[in-house]
Formats: C-alpha cells, sequence, structure tokens
C-alpha cells in the first residue's frame, strides 16, 4: 500500500490538475486493448515516450518543454513488438512514433523519399504514379510490412499526450486498467518528465503580456465588476530602450516563472496502481559521477524492478541496469576495436565516437528486459 502521505498527495494533486479532454476515450481504448490481450495469454508493455510541456498559461501560448524526441520510446516500442509483446504507446504528440520514425525527423525530407513513376505508358494509361525510389525499395517495404502487421494484428496501440498533467492523468488511468493482467503487465517508463510546473491556481487564464498596454483595460473591467482576469505583468507604462541591458529592465516587466515540484508519483504506481506488474523507470543524468547513484536511490525509495541510467551524451551508446539483488550491468553498442578499459563504468566524453552507432542498443536493452520480466512472472507464480 502506497503510505497515506503519497495517497494525499496524489488526491490533491488530480482533483486541482484537470484531465486531458479525451481521457474518457483513450482509457476506453486502453481497456479494450488490454482485455483483448490479457484473453490471449500475451504480455502488454505499455511504453511512455518523448517530453512533457509545462504550461504557463490555461489558454497556452508559452510553455516549458525538454529536449527529448521520442527515439527510445519509439525504437524500444518495435524491439517489445518483435518480441511478441502488444505495446501501448502513450507518447509526446509529434514526437517519435514506431516504423514512421525511420522517416519522420529524419535529415531528409519524406519527399526525397519519393519519385514520379514514368512507366504510365507501358501500363497502358497516362497517369503519372507517384513510387518510392528504387535504392530505398526494400528498406520501406521492410519497415513497411512490420508497421501492416502490427496494425493487423492489434498489437499496437498510439496515445498521445502533450503536457505533464496530461500525462500523469493517463499514466495512472493506464496502469490502474494493467492490473487485471498480474504479472505480465510491464511499464516501462521511458518518457522525459517534468520535475517542475505551475499549479493551477497561480497559472494565468490568458497570455502573459509582456507590456501593461491592457492593464487600464482590466483596472476598468474590475472597477465595474467585470473580469479583472489576473496577468502577472502590470505596472509602469511602456518604456523603450536603445540597447538591451538586463539590469535596466524594470521588474515589472521581467517574466519571473515560479513553479513547484511534481509530485512523484512511482511510489503509488509501484504499491497503488499497478502493484503486480514489473515496473521499469529510466533515470537521466549528464554528470556520469552521480548516475549510478542516483539510480540505485531511486530503486530503493519506489522498491520497484529495474532502473535503466543513461546520460544525455552517450545515452545511444550506453546504458546502466540498476536492480535489486544484482550488480550493476552496463551495456553498451559493440564498437570496431573494442571499447578498452571502459568495461563496468561509464564511457568519459573522450571516448565517445564520432559516428552514430552501428546497431541500436534498444536491441541489447529490450531482450535484457524481457529475460528479467521471465524472472519477475516466474517468481509470481512460484
Ligand atoms: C530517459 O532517460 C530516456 O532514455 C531519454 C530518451 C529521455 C533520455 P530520447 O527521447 O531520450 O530518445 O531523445 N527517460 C527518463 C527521463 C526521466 O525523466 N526520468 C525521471 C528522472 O530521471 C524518472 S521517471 O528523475
Amino acid at each position: 500500500m502506497a503510505s497515506s502521505q503519497s495517497v494525499q498527495a496524489e488526491d490533491a494533486y488530480f482533483s486541482s490538475n484537470p484531465p486531458p479532454r479525451l481521457l474518457a476515450s483513450h482509457l476506453a481504448q486502453a481497456e479494450s486493448f488490454i482485455t483483448a490481450h490479457a484473453a490471449a495469454g500475451h504480455r502488454v508493455v505499455l511504453i511512455t515516450s518523448g517530453g512533457t510541456t509545462v504550461p504557463l498559461e490555461k489558454q497556452t501560448v508559452r510553455f516549458i518543454d525538454n529536449f527529448s524526441a521520442g527515439t527510445r520510446g519509439a525504437t524500444s516500442a518495435e524491439y517489445f513488438l518483435s518480441a511478441g509483446y502488444a505495446v501501448i504507446f502513450l507518447h509526446r504528440e509529434f514526437s517519435l512514433q514506431p516504423y514512421s520514425r525511420h522517416y519522420t525527423h529524419a535529415k531528409d525530407c519524406f519527399l526525397d523519399f519519393l519519385d514520379e513513376d514514368e512507366g504510365g505508358a507501358g501500363r497502358g494509361d497516362d497517369a503519372t504514379r507517384v513510387v518510392v525510389r528504387k535504392q530505398d525499395q526494400s528498406r520501406i517495404l521492410d519497415v513497411l510490412r512490420e508497421y501492416k502487421k502490427a496494425k493487423r494484428s492489434n498489437m499496437l496501440l498510439m496515445l498521445p499526450f502533450v503536457t505533464i498533467g496530461d500525462y500523469l492523468h493517463e499514466l495512472r488511468g493506464i496502469a490502474r486498467l494493467m492490473r487485471p493482467l498480474g504479472p505480465s503487465g510491464l511499464l516501462y517508463l521511458a518518457a522525459a518528465v517534468s520535475d517542475f510546473f505551475v499549479p493551477p491556481e497561480r497559472m494565468s487564464e490568458h497570455k502573459i503580456q509582456s507590456t501593461n498596454a491592457v492593464q487600464a483595460l482590466q483596472d476598468r473591467a474590475k472597477e465595474s465588476g467585470g473580469d479583472g482576469s489576473k496577468s502577472s505583468s502590470g505596472g509602469d507604462e511602456d518604456e523603450t530602450f536603445d540597447n538591451f541591458d538586463a539590469s535596466r529592465v524594470p521588474r515589472s516587466k521581467r517574466l519571473v516563472v515560479d513553479l513547484d515540484p511534481v509530485p512523484k508519483f512511482l511510489e503509488n504506481l509501484v504499491d497503488g496502481w499497478a502493484p503486480e506488474g514489473m515496473i521499469v523507470s529510466y533515470k537521466l543524468e549528464t554528470d556520469p559521477a552521480i548516475l549510478v547513484h542516483k539510480a540505485r536511490t531511486s530503486l530503493d525509495r519506489y522498491q520497484h524492478h529495474l532502473v535503466i541510467g543513461n546520460l544525455l551524451t552517450t545515452r545511444k551508446w550506453e546504458v546502466v541496469f540498476v536492480s535489486p539483488r544484482r550488480e550493476d550491468k552496463w551495456l553498451r553498442v559493440a564498437r570496431q576495436g573494442g571499447w578498452g578499459e571502459a568495461e563496468g563504468r561509464p564511457l568519459r566524453a573522450d571516448e565517445l565516437p564520432p559516428e552514430e552507432p552501428a546497431e541500436e542498443i534498444e536491441a541489447l536493452i529490450i531482450p535484457a528486459v524481457s529475460e528479467l520480466h521471465d524472472v519477475h512472472i516466474a517468481s509470481r507464480k512460484a
């Protein structure tokens, strides 16, 4: 059971932060997906992927975001599908998706893969058709087949989110629905989740103003009992500066953002939302000296099953598995000439090859996670 403190924090958060508009529809889709796969005896993995936005206004014009493109999540989804898992892909809208990732966000525009087919006359019609370039045919065909297979067999459910609030509502809803899967459910939390947010009571309804041009209007509306909705700017008349000098900018014209910590819900997830499933979280750091320590601390605190540590700069080359009662285990993509004496410790910046890795590290991660999932299932059956 989650502690009463964490249950209280959960109630407070979810009652004051509104759910996403499509939550009910997403949960209905997730429920029928899970029911079908539970009946078929399939393993189901919930993958979270991409960054979360932190809106600064309720009618959001501005928001804080992070770097994540969703590569880890989208790539992992493909490897889980080929390992036989049914995949719920809870992803940041417009971030990378399994299969299409090979062609979206790529350096080439997708139109570069296409050509006009000049064989119209030979076919006996005049219509020019659009075809995939000769040199890309076989690769696109492979990806297309895998994608169609996943869709046809109903093994992939894609659900989008945008904000940190959307993400948390979706995660809680889906994790609870996964209970009937027991230990066959796997939660694989690869999304880059914001640690900070603006709570609704401090969030401006409308676009934050950078001048006080509307202040008089708002004051008048307030006096006449109308909508005096808050704006975080205000103060003196507009001033212009010939040369920008931060020290000369009046306080009232700066935007000072005051963020609260996002409550840590991993404890609620482990003890309340999905108590029998296997839970894998990622830990991202930039400082190699603290990565393993932070991963171990997270594991000890939340008592889940695996933390996969990775560093921003080396995340496509190596990760470290930190799990209870096991030694830390580094997984590293093979490299011509090997890694020298970098066994058992993170790569240093000067050891990082300039080229992209020849294979995807998820090809190592997913089989290793799946093996630990076998052990998890067996231990619950024993
Ligand atoms: C990760 O560490 C992911 O591997 C990355 C993937 C976000 C680095 P990309 O999308 O990057 O492939 O570009 N995800 C977890 C990050 C995170 O927010 N973890 C929380 C933390 O570190 C715990 S849930 O505190």
